[in-house]
């Protein structure tokens, strides 16, 4: 390389480390939202233009003096001197005095700071409304995650349109941006939609026929019910948050040696999961036995299996293990990115380096053990993967920009969590067995004042029955996060939740009977124009089916699903072969079953939010693997009569619902006279490969 172009690398380097405020940057986009226009959201906006290194935020332009001057102005007086205050304080003002506002010109895109860059008057007409609409935004429900949660007023909106308060909010974004929000789907679609929702299995099409004959008001609402009581549910809805809580089987494991990722046994974990969430088991109860259950009840082998959260991030390397506990542990169930504080202070939140250390304090002494269970010694054999405080003495230290070979040893540090989350970290009460680091940690987290925890649970579930979240970051709920389309409505969610004890299947069900939620999902164009994204929820958004619940539907249309519940997980080889719910075949790095995998099954070291993808392999799976196969031959065998006879009970099995006059006139040519078994078997694989098998409407 060249001597000036290495100079050159070096100075963008540079550039890039001091002379970004990212946090400055960010927080105006945060504050101004989508009223913020790209070309607006740059440096030059209070930087002199075509400056690659500006040092100590210099040189600035008028507009960034006068930001500049206000924040020392404050200091003084020793008031805030947060941007976005200073932002709003100088918005009215003309800092390089080209007679338009800085506001005005920052609306319109325009520099407010440099006299030769400004709106034209054509730009200017438009003004005055886009500032009405941008004041109207600034005065709306505000999203403070980082606040105590209040439960705001439902609005008021004109209309019958609502049927519970999510409809409400949702109403009031449909009325503000004239969308007109979708009519509601037509049973057949709805009930195939809330079944597989809540216990991702289809419907039949017996039952399809009784809800659609039942005209009672209640129907939807008793289905719901029944649903919810189905055991099915926990498996259902145990595979969602083992997405979240990452949930893998042991790899590596040979005879008892190189373990990582996991611990044998760990089932028992998922199997507590299910169980849990049958039993509707409050989310901040599930979340304090998966820290400290060993802290909770040490002697009870029921509750110790829910600290197989922390058995599973075992690694032969104590620091990677420790690493992923704190990091994981905040991005599940507080939405923060703290992982960045390990080797400096957190560039977007105020998280110190030293406050990382704090929270690895808390897990410092926690170990991973093999427990005997009755009727086997041998834990090589079975057993219960468990936490335990191992070692009450175990000092933390800072790293020295993370790094484990330099930690500062004169400074042993105390358990506690980053300050400007404002709960404080209650006083652990320790045993002879325990410190109580973790329970402590684990009653801060479900404390009903701390802002985050249920604010988190509630978009998980939010976004696993809408397919989209309220807060679109899904992990970060910080200064890097995005700010939700529906802050008030996720503020009402999270008040209702945590007053109904943390119940979700009262949330699950105020979800699905919302309007909201029954929306067909048929598009609109005037609403596609106005929201492409669909972020005002003016109708249901059809999905892809998860990977469990594809190969789950394959074997309970074709009358073969094995509904035994639990146990040690099963040999991903024998998925084509074994025919119990996907949830329970091995789960781990390079042992997942292929089918699964290629419909985006969750990676393992990391889930929050699953993908779709369509690739062409999904439809050979579907076409030709020896399961669909399996299932095709097993279903055309069960179903008696030819022709019409034929046609209308494998749609009715495969679809759940019944052909149209065309789709039956089709298929009856395609079966001839006497149709042989293996055109039987066509037709029926021809509707595993129909869209609607793998879609929710
Ligand atoms: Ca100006």
């Amino acid at each position: 390389m060249h001597r000036t172009s290495m100079a050159i690398l070096l100075a963008l380097l540079t550039a890039g480390a001091t002379a970004a405020k990212p946090a400055h940057k960010q927080a105006i986009a945060n504050h101004a939202g989508s009223f913020l226009p790209a070309r607006a959201n740059e440096c030059r906006l209070c930087h002199m233009p075509g400056e690659t290194a500006p040092k100590d935020d210099k040189p600035r332009n008028a507009f960034g003096e006068r930001l500049e001057g206000l924040r020392a102005e404050l200091k003084k007086a020793g008031k805030p001197t947060a941007i976005e205050g200073r932002f709003d304080t100088v918005a009215d003002e003309d800092a390089d005095g080209d007679g338009v506002s800085n506001i005005v010109e920052i609306l319109l895109g325009h520099f407010p700071g440099e006299a030769s860059d400004k709106p034209s008057a054509d730009e200017l007409k438009t003004s005055e409304s886009l500032l009405g609409k941008y004041r109207r935004y600034l005065a709306s429900y505000a999203w403070k995650p980082f606040d105590p949660i209040q439960r705001p007023a439902v609005p008021k909106v004109d209309g019958d349109w609502g049927k519970n308060p999510i409809d409400a909010f949702i109403a009031e974004g449909h009325s503000e941006r004239e969308l007109t929000p979708r009519p509601e789907a037509d049973k057949g679609t709805l009930l195939r939609r809330v079944t597989f929702d809540l216990i991702g299995l289809p419907p039949t099409m017996a039952q399809v026929e009784a809800f659609e004959n039942d005209p009672s008001p209640k129907a939807f609402e008793s289905i719901v019910d029944e649903l919810l009581k189905s055991p099915r549910y926990g498996e259902r809805w145990g595979r969602h948050w083992m997405d979240v809580w990452r949930y893998s089987d042991a790899a590596g494991w040979s005879g008892g040696n190189d373990i990582r990722d996991s611990q044998p046994h760990v089932w028992r974990w998922r199997d507590w999961i299910v169980e849990s969430l049958n039993a509707d088991v409050g989310y901040d109860r599930m979340v304090r036995e998966m820290l400290a259950g060993d802290e909770i009840a040490p002697a009870d082998q029921k509750v110790l299996r829910a600290t197989g959260y922390l058995a599973r991030n075992f690694k032969s390397s104590r620091e990677k293990w420790m690493t992923d506990v704190v990091d994981h542990t905040f991005l599940a169930f507080q939405g923060l990115t703290i992982g960045c504080a390990r080797c400096h202070d957190h560039f977007y939140d105020p998280i110190e380096q030293v406050e990382y250390y704090r929270v690895r304090a808390i897990f410092e002494p926690h170990k991973i053990r093999l427990d005997a269970v009755p009727g086997e010694a041998d834990t090589k054999k079975d057993g219960l993967a468990r936490a335990y405080d191992a070692d009450l003495k175990a000092a933390t230290y800072l790293y020295e920009r993370g790094d484990e070979r330099h930690p500062v040893k004169s400074k042993p540090l105390a358990p506690g969590i980053p300050a400007f989350l404002k709960v404080a970290y209650p006083e652990p009460k320790g045993t002879k067995e325990t410190t109580g680091r973790r329970l402590a940690f684990a009653n801060w987290l479900t404390e009903t004042k701390n802002p985050l925890t249920a604010r988190v649970a509630v978009n998980h579930i939010w976004m696993r029955h809408f397919g989209q979240p309220l807060v679109p970051s899904v992990f970060d709920f910080g200064k890097n996060g995005r700010r939700p389309q529906h802050p008030a409505l996720v503020d009402w969610l999270t008040a209702e939740f945590v007053e109904k004890k943390w119940s979700m299947k009262h949330l699950h069900k105020l979800i699905v009977t919302s309007r909201t939620y029954r929306q067909a999902s048929t598009p609109d164009a005037k609403n596609l124009a106005i929201d492409r994204d669909n972020l005002d929820f003016w109708r249901m958004a059809p999905r892809r089916l998860e990977a469990e619940a594809v190969r789950d539907r394959l074997l309970a249309v074709a009358g073969k699903l094995d509904l035994k519940a639990g146990g040690p997980e099963l040999d991903p080889a024998t998925g084509l072969t074994v025919f119990r719910r996907s949830l329970y075949f091995r789960h781990a790095h390079e042992k997942q079953m292929q089918f699964l995998k290629l419909f985006d099954a969750p990676g393992v070291t990391e889930c929050y939010q699953r993908r779709e993808s369509i690739v062409p392999q999904q439809a050979l799976a579907l076409a030709n693997s020896p399961l669909s196969e399996a299932m095709a031959k097993e279903l055309a065998k069960s179903i008696s009569g030819d022709g019409e006879a034929f046609v209308t009970a494998a749609f009715e099995r495969v679809l759940a619902r019944r052909p149209t006059t065309d789709e039956r006139k089709e298929c009856i040519a395609f079966l001839g006279s006497k149709p042989t078994p293996a055109r039987r078997e066509s037709l029926v694989l021809v509707l595993f490969n129909h869209h609607e098998f793998a879609t929710v409407r």
